[in-house]
């Protein structure tokens, strides 16, 4: 077991983060202190079929990045019950110790009714922040019954973190922006609580953001944390650049820190990552190899060229751009019809929301369109697998895959890029990785694409099908190397270390 120095972690480009790396971490620097992380979205859903009460992880990159890191470090999750058998295995706190099979830390569920789902989940969060926070060209939608739903329910996750700390010391690691106002409210009540945020999507340019009409608000709940986290500087220059245009600070640019009223804010990058090791570790178990054969069997392949896309089906992810681009390389490359296989696979998310259902109902008519166009009798050009799949299954496709397309319009970070790197233990495949994502700031060994440039797009689908085993293994062996090092850990020292170094 190999346990790091933390003060030379911060800036070491050389050693790796491990799981034990951080729990040392935890138990020397922030030792006593209860741990909690709040989110919205919880790690492990109890859900219902038959009477059978069975437990799922979520597709979401967030709970797959944090997981791990509660593994680590014990303590309170607080998040959303959102499954229909939540209720039914959590006592009367709402307390239950996941994960199901290594029972490692308390998952407590806050209760949301239908109408505060609506209101700040769908209605403020997903339909104003999030298309406002990504340029996707997809308006947001400004509801005043939304916002005041959001602010109460931020309002309840406040109290269930309050009752969790009661007089401990604490510190609360509150994820994303359905949770704004979080920070402000805990200290309001109690003022000795340490508080850190991670904003998971990318922060958008003054302009962007001062169309809100809370826009004023948000930024003063954000300022209520002791640590504030983008992917990249970039977004926490958008962010430094938002709040000196609308709120009156004081802003230290060489420490990247925000005064107001006594209380300062450092704003920093954590690139966020996976677990490396323990992909890389599942990649090579032999029900990854069975399943493997298993699609080949159900798809009934034989020598294709293989193509994967994963996502939740989001509008930011670009997924119809990425079938255009297939469609021009099927038109100007007619020698790659009945050669090459694309699976898209992934879970649709948010469907009550109209500009989603719009977005399914596109890419159903892009692939059914696309096929037709194409297909012979025993080939298809394009599969679409739309459902939640199990991590084995995602591994069995990503080590089948000649090549992988992440052609975000625009993402914070992007994990799948990362997954499917860390699965390919071969030191095989190709990676196609937007411009617009955070992973590629990393990931420059990729085939970086704009995905609105469909013609350049098509050719970097060529240019990967038909790039020598020698170049695709030597980039493949750097970007494992990259996210061997970058890790989920590192991302989670990274913050801690910070706090740790608050001299709490
Ligand atoms: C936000 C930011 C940032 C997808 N389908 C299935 C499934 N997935 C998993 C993937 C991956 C996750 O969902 C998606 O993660 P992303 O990072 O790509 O995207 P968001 O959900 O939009 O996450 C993003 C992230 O937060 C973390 O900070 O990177 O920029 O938008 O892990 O593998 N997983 C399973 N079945 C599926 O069908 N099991």
């Amino acid at each position: 077991m190999r346990i790091f120095n933390t003060d030379t972690m911060s800036t070491a480009g050389e050693a790796n983060w491990t799981r034990e790396g951080l729990q040392h971490l935890v138990t020397t620097k922030l030792a006593g202190r209860l741990f909690i992380v709040v989110s919205n979205r919880e790690p492990y859903i109890h859900t219902s079929a038959g009477g059978e009460i069975q437990c799922l992880v979520p597709a979401s990159g967030l709970t797959v990045a944090l997981d791990p890191v509660m593994r680590s470090c014990g303590g309170v999750w607080i998040a959303h019950g959102s499954g229909n058998a939540d209720r039914d295995v959590v006592d009367e706190k709402g307390h239950v110790s996941v994960p199901p099979d290594e029972p490692s830390y308390t998952l407590r569920r806050v209760w949301l009714t239908k109408e505060e789902e609506e209101g700040y989940y769908l209605g403020f969060s997903n339909q104003a922040l999030w298309p406002l926070c990504h340029i996707a060209y997809t308006p947001p939608n400004f509801d005043e019954s939304h916002w005041n739903t959001y602010r109460r329910v931020n309002q309840l996750f406040a109290g269930a973190v309050l009752d969790e700390v009661g007089d401990k010391q604490a510190i609360v690691f509150i994820q994303d922006y359905h949770l704004a106002l979080l920070s402000r409210l805990i200290k309001a009540k109690n003022a000795r609580v340490i508080t850190a945020q991670f904003w998971h999507i990318p922060w958008p340019n003054p302009e962007a953001f001062r169309i809100c009409p809370w826009g004023e608000e948000i930024l003063d709940g954000l300022l209520g944390n002791n640590i504030l986290g983008f992917h990249i500087g970039y977004h926490c220059e958008n962010f430094l650049e938002t709040v000196r245009r609308m709120l009156e600070v004081k802003i230290d640019y060489e420490r990247s820190a925000v005064s107001r009223g006594g209380e300062t804010t450092l704003v920093r990058s954590f690139p966020i990552s996976v677990d490396f090791d323990r992909i890389a570790i599942d990649a090579r178990r032999q029900e990854v190899v069975k399943e493997i054969e298993q699609i080949r069997r159900r798809w009934r392949l034989s020598d294709e060229i293989i193509g994967i896309g994963i996502d939740r089906i989001d509008y930011t992810k670009g997924i119809p751009h990425r079938f255009r681009a297939l469609d021009k390389l099927f038109t100007k490359y007619p020698e790659y019809q009945k050669r090459l296989v694309f699976f898209q696979l992934g879970e649709p998310s948010r469907v009550h929301i109209k500009k989603y259902k719009e977005l399914n109902a596109e890419i159903d008519d892009l692939v059914e369109e696309i096929n037709w166009k194409y297909e012979s009798d025993n080939w298809r050009p394009i599969i679409y697998v739309r459902e939640h799949l199990p991590p084995t299954a995602l591994l069995g496709f990503q080590r089948l895959a000649d090549f992988c397309i992440v052609s975000s319009l625009h993402d914070g970070m992007n994990l799948v890029a990362k997954e499917f790197v860390s699965s390919r233990v071969d030191n095989d495949g190709v990676l196609i990785l937007s411009r617009f994502t955070g992973a590629a700031r990393e990931l420059t060994e990729a085939l970086l694409v704009n995905p609105y440039a469909i013609d350049d797009f098509a050719e970097t689908i060529k240019r990967a099908i038909e790039m020598p085993r020698g170049e695709r293994q030597e980039r493949m062996r750097k970007l494992r190397q990259i996210v061997r090092q970058n890790n989920i850990y590192r991302w989670a020292g990274g913050i801690l270390s910070e706090l740790a170094d608050l001299k709490l």
